[in-house]
This record gives C-alpha cells, sequence and structure tokens, in this order.
C-alpha cells in the first residue's frame, strides 16, 4: 500500500516556511517535501519525509508516484519576477515546466487512486499588465479577469499556468474516448507582495517592504529601490499561509472560479518607511530609484479585488497594515534579530 501524503514543492521557500509549520499543527496528514535546498533542521523534523530534488526530474516524481499516494499538493516552486528578467529561459523550465510537470504528476495520481487531487498554486499579483501610472490609479482595486497583460516573465509564466491548472481541472484531453478530466482540482491564489517576521525574499521585486523591514531590525541601512509613492497590494505571511490552507478545505461546490485574489493592505513604500522607523528610530532608510524595477512595480496593480475569495470560501485576513506590523511583524523580527 502507499502511504498517504501531502507534497509540497519549493517547500524551504518562505511561504513553505510557514506552511509546514501550519500543516504540521493540524497533524492531519504526513508531509513529504521537494525542494533543491534542503530543509532548516526545524523543519525538517515536521516532515515525514524531504527529498532534495528538482521539480524537472520527472524520474524522481514517478518515484514519488510510485511510493506514495498524495490527495494534495501545494506546488510552492517558482523562481521570482526580478531573477525571471535575468534568466528567461531558467524561468520558464522552473515555473512552467516546473508547473507541468507537476500538473502531470496529480493527473496521475489522481487516475492511479481515483480521487481527485486538490492542487494549490500560489499565482500573483504580477500577473496584472498596467500599462501607466495613470492606468494603474485609474483601475484602482482589480478583478481577476481584467488587465491579464503581465510585462514580466514571472508574470507571463504565472498568467499561463493558471490557465494551465483550469485545462487540467476542466478539459484534459476532451477527445480521449474515456473522460479524463477532473482529476486535478486546481486551486489558485494570486497574492500580493508578502512579508514574513522570519524569513527574506529573495528575487523578487516587492522586496523592497521586507528588505527595509528586516534591514532596520538587523541594525543595517538601506537603500529602497522604488519611490515613495509606490503603492501595491501586502499581506502577512501567517495570513497567506491561512489562505491556502483554507482554499485546499473548501467544499468544491462553493468555489466559482479556478484563480481568487486575496488582498489585506496597500501601502506606500513610504507608508511603510514611516512605520519601521518609528519601531527603530536608528533605521537608516534611504531611496535610490532602480527605474527598471520601479517600472515593473508600477505595472502592478495598487490594490484588489478579493469580494470572491471572501464570497466563495469565506477569506478574511486577520492583519491589516496596523496589525501586521504591530501585532506581528515587529514584535516577533524583533525576537529574530535579538
Ligand atoms: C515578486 O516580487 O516577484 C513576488 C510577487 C509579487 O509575486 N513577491
Amino acid at each position: 500500500m502507499r502511504k498517504s501524503v501531502v507534497l509540497i514543492t519549493g517547500a524551504s521557500g518562505e511561504i513553505g516556511h510557514g506552511l509546514i509549520a501550519r500543516l504540521a499543527e493540524d497533524n492531519r496528514r504526513a508531509i513529504i517535501t521537494l525542494d533543491l535546498n534542503p530543509l532548516a533542521s526545524e523543519l525538517a523534523a515536521l516532515v515525514r519525509q524531504q527529498i532534495v530534488g528538482s521539480i524537472l526530474d520527472t524520474q524522481l516524481l514517478d518515484r514519488i508516484l510510485a511510493e506514495y499516494e498524495v490527495d494534495l499538493v501545494f506546488h510552492l516552486a517558482a523562481l521570482l519576477s526580478t531573477r525571471c528578467e535575468f534568466t528567461p529561459t531558467s524561468a520558464h523550465r522552473v515555473n512552467v515546466e516546473g508547473t507541468m510537470n507537476l500538473l502531470e504528476f496529480a493527473q496521475k495520481q489522481g487516475e492511479s487512486h481515483g480521487r481527485p487531487v486538490v492542487f494549490l498554486y500560489p499565482s500573483s499579483i504580477a500577473a496584472y499588465g498596467l500599462p501607466s501610472l495613470e492606468a494603474k490609479v485609474r483601475a484602482g482595486r482589480v478583478k481577476e479577469d481584467e488587465h491579464n497583460h503581465p510585462t514580466t516573465m514571472y508574470g507571463c509564466n504565472k498568467l499561463y499556468c493558471e490557465h494551465l491548472g483550469r485545462y487540467y481541472a476542466r478539459h484534459y484531453k476532451q477527445l480521449a474516448a474515456v473522460p479524463l478530466a477532473s482529476k486535478v482540482d486546481f486551486r489558485c491564489i494570486r497574492f500580493p507582495g508578502l512579508i514574513s517576521a522570519v524569513t527574506i525574499p529573495s528575487g523578487g521585486t516587492s522586496d523592497y517592504a521586507p528588505e527595509m523591514l528586516h534591514a532596520a531590525a538587523e541594525g543595517k541601512p538601506y537603500a529602497c529601490f522604488v519611490r515613495p509613492d509606490t503603492r501595491i497590494p501586502f499581506m502577512a505571511m501567517p495570513d497567506a499561509v491561512d489562505a491556502l490552507v483554507q482554499l485546499a478545505a473548501a467544499p468544491r461546490d462553493a468555489l466559482t472560479q479556478p484563480v481568487y485574489n486575496v488582498g489585506a493592505f496597500n501601502p506606500s513604500a513610504e507608508e511603510v518607511r514611516r512605520i519601521v522607523v518609528a519601531a527603530f528610530p536608528r533605521a537608516e532608510i534611504t531611496t535610490e530609484v532602480d527605474i527598471k524595477r520601479q517600472r515593473i512595480v508600477d505595472s502592478w496593480p495598487q490594490d484588489v479585488d478579493d469580494s470572491a475569495a471572501r464570497r466563495d470560501w469565506g477569506f478574511r485576513p486577520r492583519y491589516g497594515l496596523d496589525g501586521a506590523f504591530h501585532e506581528y511583524l515587529i514584535p516577533t523580527i524583533s525576537q529574530c534579530y535579538r
């Protein structure tokens, strides 16, 4: 008999960190992880098996298929937006081909054990592309199907994989004699920029907010690479983890769309700076605009309409701007850099 488990790819990244701890608390299913990098020892202790390897290694995925019965996949592995602009072909390989491998893996799992595999896919506000600052202001809170013209490789990868997920869930091999769709129960969240107190992002373009905070807590100077008036949505990491777990548990019938926006707060870079400086008065935060990265952030919406997530699966973030900083980020981060 194969062992029943949940699979997390990219598990040693920022979201994986919180997700492993959260799923282990629930203690409902054993966890296996797949990542190029080994897990931190405190996380490794919480999982049944950590597999150090690549989502591009289809033989490895076949071995996992032979050994484990997977009902739930959190496919977190990805290269982020800034990194993807330097290596678009690697970005495509990891973000698109890697996702395709995992969708195929989930399809085969579903075919072999006969139940749909719930497939959680974190997409991003990078799936949007606003052509100008005026258009960004005019657009306000964007809905899932608006302004889907991403300007980054990462955004294109995410948007396309949202469609691939929808294809696997609803139309997979639609000309086959025997129906094969519905084996993958694809559920996607478009996340805003995420801010964690315990990990620092790398390779993203929304990184200026978490970098500002972590540098200040560590007593290091920081030059913010976007203008003070730059505004995009953000969310505290515990709310992102909760959202994934909540959407995974939602009844299938309640879900009216494959892709959901989620939002929490949308401060300008200057508002983030002020909160950080008030908490760490010795912080040295300056501005050195990187015009090219600025252009990317300017193409992302200033806010998202997440009413579908609130209606269909009860999404409600715990932390607004004040709560995120004063109840979670600042108290936790102060412990980390003591
Ligand atoms: C990035 O900056 O690439 C990510 C994202 C917004 O998806 N944090």
